[in-house]
């Protein structure tokens, strides 16, 4: 069905499009506040997926020239094919506004006070994103710039291990500045592992020597 696939696919990039260019109701501001709150968005994530009883540790790491690394060991966001839309799950959950990490959201909000709008959203507000999803013995991936896929989910290794691994660079031309404050992040991750108990959560700063703390 190209013509449904159109449309949807409009829709996408209309979605994409408002987030840009108006981050601020997304994500509240486009200072320091809004920035951190693109890790907080994909840790909660991870931490749902915990709460559904299928992780155990997140990890976050700030790498040089400030993309952030989320990584856990949950199931791994599904990729299966959409049987109408013809494109996999996972590129549903990271371009669709609302799509989520989970299809039932309701029950799992419980990590804390933010507004919960998805990861399509950090995508969306990124220069690159990337995602590999280890699942079923393989490792998938893809790559997104300001949110629009530069090629469809592919397998590009095989794995033992489950989980989703997020990479992300905030876009410079929506942020005020990029720079990522340990601190802040830290404080934030500490508070997560105190509320939920039995996930393990660190945190590494690669822009310095060494810097690492977990919880
Ligand atoms: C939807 C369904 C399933 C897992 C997830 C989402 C999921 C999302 C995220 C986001 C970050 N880490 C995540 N881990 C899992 C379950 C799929 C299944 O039934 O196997």
């Amino acid at each position: 069905m190209p013509d449904s696939y159109n449309a949807q696919h409009i829709q996408i990039l209309k979605g994409l499009e408002h987030v840009r260019k108006r981050p601020s109701m997304y994500i509240g501001t486009t200072g320091s506040e809004g920035l951190h709150h693109l890790v907080y968005e994909v840790v909660d994530n991870s931490i749902d997926e915990a709460l559904a009883g299928h992780c155990t540790v997140i990890s976050v790491t700030i790498e040089k020239d400030n993309i952030v690394t989320v990584k856990d060991n949950g199931r791994g966001i599904p990729v299966d094919l959409h049987p109408l839309e013809k494109i996999s799950a996972l590129e549903v959950v990271m371009t669709r506004l609302n799509a989520g990490g989970k299809f039932d959201k309701k029950s799992y909000k419980v990590s804390g006070g933010l507004h919960g709008v998805g990861v399509s959203v950090v995508n969306a507000l990124s220069e690159i994103c990337e995602v590999f999803v280890h699942r079923d013995g393989k490792v998938y991936y893809q790559k997104y710039k300001r949110g629009i896929p530069v090629k469809d989910v592919k397998v590009v290794g095989e794995s033992k291990a489950r989980g989703t691994v997020t990479r992300f660079k905030p876009d410079r031309t929506i942020f005020k500045e990029i720079n990522f404050s340990f601190d802040t992040l830290s404080n934030r991750l500490r508070e997560l592992a105190f509320l939920n108990k039995g996930i393990k959560i660190s945190i590494a700063d690669e822009r310095k020597e060494i810097s690492y703390f977990s919880f």
